[in-house]
């Protein structure tokens, strides 16, 4: 059962608010965390597990700090957005019981929060904080920003966009008086001009291993860093499925990626590493084509169990995909 949008408007409106971002935040997280603080005002972020590249870079833009430890208030909302448990989060000590979920992940432990707004049918949690702030007629640039570059990427850069998206995005362009090149800051700098980047990509291509199952490629590398970065390039080369691994002092860290022909045929990689955490231990989860799963352990290891459960599940499925034909009929 899904909470009344007003009533979590009226909490956010009436403050202060305490507001938690899953591990390694991404834009759509750090973007759904700072339009909130910057719209509503008199809130605090926690991320005490990281900010991602782009999520630090939107932080720096519009000068804001995230705690690094987990902070506790009386009588504040505790708002979570693009998580709802503590293994979606990455890391323990959210007050569950008195939180509010703002996430588009599949529903799973949101029976834990007395307010929730879960919507798997959202291509991004900025949309539901837009929709949650009741769309409102002006906004401050900055949550246009925020709001927009969390859409952007949780879409692809809009190609997995519905009327939905598009029409939230239009309503906040007009809203914040934005063009789309206005966000495009946000990316831009990272994408092309970061030299660790072009070499993480390049190192990922590097080390490359992959199998043939029929017409379909799974792909595997290991790198330092930029792992999602590193997945990107892997699908870009011709993969249907690419995993990335970083061995890290304490662990490991892997981002998966699918296509849309790799969907269809029922891949669902945040199931996946979900399952593949319920076994192994560790925090595992996502969405049907892009997930993340960290944990205790040798990477290599790991990468192996990834690729051979998706080659399994691959093994004997036809390769349809979306083709051009089909998406204009
Ligand atoms: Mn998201």
């Amino acid at each position: 059962m899904k909470s009344d949008p007003k009533e979590i408007l009226a909490l956010l409106k009436k403050g202060p608010n305490l507001i938690f971002l899953h591990s390694n935040a991404d834009l759509d997280c750090t973007g759904s965390a700072v339009a909130i603080a910057v719209h509503f005002g008199n809130s605090v972020l926690c991320a005490p597990a990281g900010v991602s590249h782009l999520g630090k870079r939107l932080l720096a833009q519009l000068e804001m700090n995230v705690s690094e430890t987990i902070r506790q208030f009386d009588n504040h909302n505790i708002v979570v957005v693009d998580a709802q448990g503590d293994s979606s989060l990455g890391y323990v000590g959210v007050d569950w019981k008195n939180a509010t979920i703002i996430d588009h992940h599949r529903d799973n432990t949101a029976e834990l929060a007395p307010r929730y707004l879960i919507d798997e049918a959202s291509t991004s949690a900025c949309e539901l904080v837009w929709e949650t702030m009741g769309r409102p007629k002006k906004i401050d640039r900055r949550v246009g920003i925020c709001l927009l570059a969390g859409i952007i990427s949780d879409t692809g850069h809009l190609k997995r966009g519905t009327s939905r998206t598009l029409a939230n995005a239009s309503e906040i362009l007009r809203a914040s008086d934005l063009r789309l090149d206005d966000v495009q800051i946000v990316f831009d700098s990272a994408d092309d001009q970061d030299s660790a980047r072009r070499i993480s990509r390049l190192k990922a291509a590097q080390r490359l291993k992959f199998d043939r199952i029929g017409e379909w490629v799974v792909a595997v590398t290991e790198i330092g860093a930029f792992e999602s970065a590193a997945c990107q390039a892997l699908l870009s080369v011709g993969a249907d499925v690419a995993f990335s691994g970083s061995q890290k002092e304490d662990g490991f860290r892997i981002t998966g990626r699918a296509n849309n022909a790799a969907v269809t045929a029922g891949v669902h990689l945040g199931d996946m590493f979900n399952s593949i955490a319920a076994e192994c231990g560790g925090q595992g989860g996502g969405h049907d084509g892009a997930a993340g799963l960290s944990g205790k352990g040798d990477v290599e290891a790991m990468l192996g169990i990834c690729s051979s459960r998706t080659i399994l599940l691959l093994k004997g499925k036809e390769r349809q995909g979306r083709t051009a034909k089909e998406s204009l009929l």
